[in-house]
């Protein structure tokens, strides 16, 4: 019996040692101390046994259960320590790589222009106010006088839906709009995209945004206009911009004028920017027309006004000194992002 459970327990730390998975480990448990195992048939024949052997004979079986236990277990605990150090091993995480980049973008030059045109605005008190980009042609052209056979007006130059209706060829339908709900007085700004139909080259785009302004009160003047213009340029293009109007013609204002600022790069010297001249032409501006005034319900007798509209690519080219209007559209965000 001696011999008997010797061997047995021989068998039992051999396999032990040659397990090299949990599952194995497990089926020695299985096959040797398990309901069916070699040790508990070896207590099952201790009926065959004398019955003054019996006491040392199941003091025998139990040490060696005992020592595959404890075997089992050290090769189980050992074993699940390996398999942690691989698993941290295939799981370790290099805190010293670089971690990988998120690609901001960059605000357009054109959202910074504009972003700094409203901010000067609102500093006067007024509103900014955006509208529909496909149009009524009678907001459009209709209520700002321009008159059924102006060039404006000519398919070649406006995108037409149909016969009355068309992408806005400038913002001005929106101050109509504001006009013809009749709250008095009016102060406000109104940017947005416009289309025209023109090629594209450095110069002009299919479309490309502009910001109009408009005031509307009593006793308004042509020195209300120099005044807040002038102030806006210096904002914009620094404290030294000096402006000067030259007459002009718009349907919709009388009299009409093109805004010039001193050159921001030469101080009027002449340079390769204002192409000799000292002077850099900026917007178009002028008193708001009476027929305007009357078409939209406000009475030319008791409120004046006046407008102005400007483009806003050629605001941010002229602010960046970017060369061509084609870089505003490509988005290519090394461009963007050195303004
Ligand atoms: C330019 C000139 C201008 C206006 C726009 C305007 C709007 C209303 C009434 C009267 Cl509702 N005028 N807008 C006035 C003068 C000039 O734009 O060269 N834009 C790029």
């Amino acid at each position: 019996m001696r011999e008997k459970l010797e061997q047995i327990r021989n068998e039992a730390l051999k396999r032990i040692e040659e397990a090299g998975a949990l599952d194995v480990l497990n089926d020695v448990r299985v096959s040797f101390l398990g309901k069916k195992g070699a040790l508990t048939a070896v207590l099952k024949g201790m009926k065959d046994v004398a019955p003054e052997d019996r006491p040392k004979v199941g003091q025998l079986v139990n040490e060696t259960r005992e020592e595959i236990e404890r075997v089992l277990d050290e090769a189980r605990k050992k074993m699940e320590q390996i398999i942690r150090e691989q698993q941290m091993k295939a799981e370790v995480i290099d805190v010293t790589l670089p971690a990988e980049k998120r690609v901001l973008g960059h605000r357009h030059p054109n959202t910074i222009a504009l972003e700094e045109v409203e901010r000067i605005f609102i500093g006067m008190g007024y509103e900014v106010v955006e509208g529909p980009e496909v149009e009524k042609d009678y907001y459009n052209f209709e209520v700002l006088n321009i008159p059924a056979d102006h060039p404006a007006r000519d398919e070649q130059d406006t995108f037409y839906v149909n016969d009355k209706i068309l992408l806005r060829t400038q913002t001005s339908p929106v101050q109509a709009r504001v006009m013809e709900q009749g709250r008095l007085p009016i102060r406000m700004i109104a940017p947005g995209r416009v289309f025209r139909s023109d090629e594209v080259d450095a110069t002009h785009s299919p479309s490309f945004h502009q910001i109009e302004g408009l005031v509307v009160d009593k006793n308004i003047t042509l020195a209300d206009l120099k005044g807040t213009l002038a102030e806006f340029a210096k904002e914009m293009f620094g404290a030294d911009t000096k402006v000067k109007f030259r007459p002009h013609h718009f349907p919709f204002t009388e009299p009409s004028a093109e805004m010039d600022m001193s050159c921001f790069k030469c101080k009027g010297a002449g340079c390769r920017f204002c192409k000799g001249s000292g002077w850099i032409e900026i917007l178009g501006c002028g008193m708001v027309h009476p027929r305007v005034f009357e078409m939209c319900g406000i009475d030319p007798k008791e409120y004046t006004g006046f407008a102005f509209g400007m483009g806003l690519e050629r605001i941010s080219l002229l602010k960046y000194e970017i060369d061509d209007m084609r870089l505003l559209y490509e988005n290519d965000v090394r461009f963007l992002k050195q303004f």
